[in-house]
């Protein structure tokens, strides 16, 4: 394990396993140590200040001191060079330096009151129409299934699998709040915010494994239940994964078009969602339990 692990280890972050995270972990690693630096130095210069400076020898206050004017500078300077010399580039080379899409896998991940669910374009590498008029419970992107390109796509709710070194994009979008798609392995997090825009995000896994997917952004009771992984497969294991899944979503193919069946219930708030004030009650909760029952508990938590 190198130092630079080991400290970061120390401040509690999961190994890396993205081949751009070690530029994290090192700019985190040097804001630590420059942090601890400071925190000592300025310690001992107010000590120092308490004794060669006390009233006895000074009874008149000093307001031109040098040294202090100095030092402050000198750690604004320091300060200044870390953002815009370290931490603006490193930030930059993120949102500016995308991969080329032939070489990468490209990927739609859509968070909604809670859990992730995942959108792969399937064997025709073409991404089906989605429209927000065809979203029910059973159809949660509001695929088109009258668009050829949907036919094969791949829907995967919680699990994603990517394959090893290889650059993943991955495209957010929200259904409700703001989220925010947070790999702490990869050292990558983006907010996923108004519902229809999408954001793009990349990195490159090095490492195979199964990494944990949280949502990065307070977005209601269950956020904490808002979780998924994605999983680092050899090519080999991530061409069989897709086989699969394309196998599955071609065998699920519900007749067109996929919208609401008789009875189904609408999409309404998940368990756990807080209803804005006036909204018409469930009509399943519209009337209170007879007699002195207790009202039924809700449903357990959703799965993330
Ligand atoms: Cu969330």
């Amino acid at each position: 394990m190198s130092r630079l692990a080991l400290i970061n280890e120390l401040f509690g972050m999961p190994p890396n396993a993205s081949e751009h995270g070690y530029q994290i972990d090192h700019i985190i690693e040097f804001c630590h140590w420059f942090m601890g630096a400071l925190f000592v130095g300025w310690l001992a210069f107010f000590l120092y200040c308490l004794v060669r400076y006390h009233r006895s020898r000074h009874p008149v206050a000093d307001h031109e001191g040098v040294i202090s004017t100095h030092l402050e500078f000198a750690v604004v300077l320091i300060e200044a060079v870390l953002l815009v010399g370290f931490a603006v580039p490193l930030w930059a080379k993120r949102v500016n330096q995308f991969p080329e899409t032939r070489d990468a896998i490209l990927v739609h991940a859509v968070g909604q009151q809670f859990n992730w669910t995942f959108h792969l374009p399937g064997p025709d590498g073409t991404f089906g129409r989605r429209d927000v008029d065809l979203v029910s419970n059973s159809n949660p992107l509001g695929l088109d299934n009258n668009d050829p390109a949907a036919k094969d796509d791949i829907v995967v709710p919680g699990e994603l699998h990517v394959p090893l070194n290889r650059s993943v994009i991955i495209e957010l979008s929200s259904k409700d709040v703001i989220h925010n798609f947070c790999l702490p392995h990869m050292r990558i997090a983006q907010d996923a915010t108004i519902p229809g825009s999408i954001i793009p995000m990349w990195f490159k896994p090095i490492k195979a494994g199964t990494y944990e997917v949280i949502c990065g952004q307070l977005c209601g009771l269950g956020h904490y239940s808002m979780k998924g992984s994605v999983v680092v497969d050899t090519p080999a294991d991530y061409q069989a994964w897709l086989k699969e899944r394309a196998d599955m979503a071609a065998q699920s193919q519900v007749p067109p078009p996929m919208q609401r069946s008789p009875g189904e219930p609408p999409p309404g708030p998940s368990p756990g969602t807080v209803p804005p004030p006036g909204a018409p009650k469930p009509a399943n909760q519209a009337a209170p339990p007879a007699g002195n029952q207790p009202a039924p508990s809700p449903s357990a938590s959703p799965i993330g």
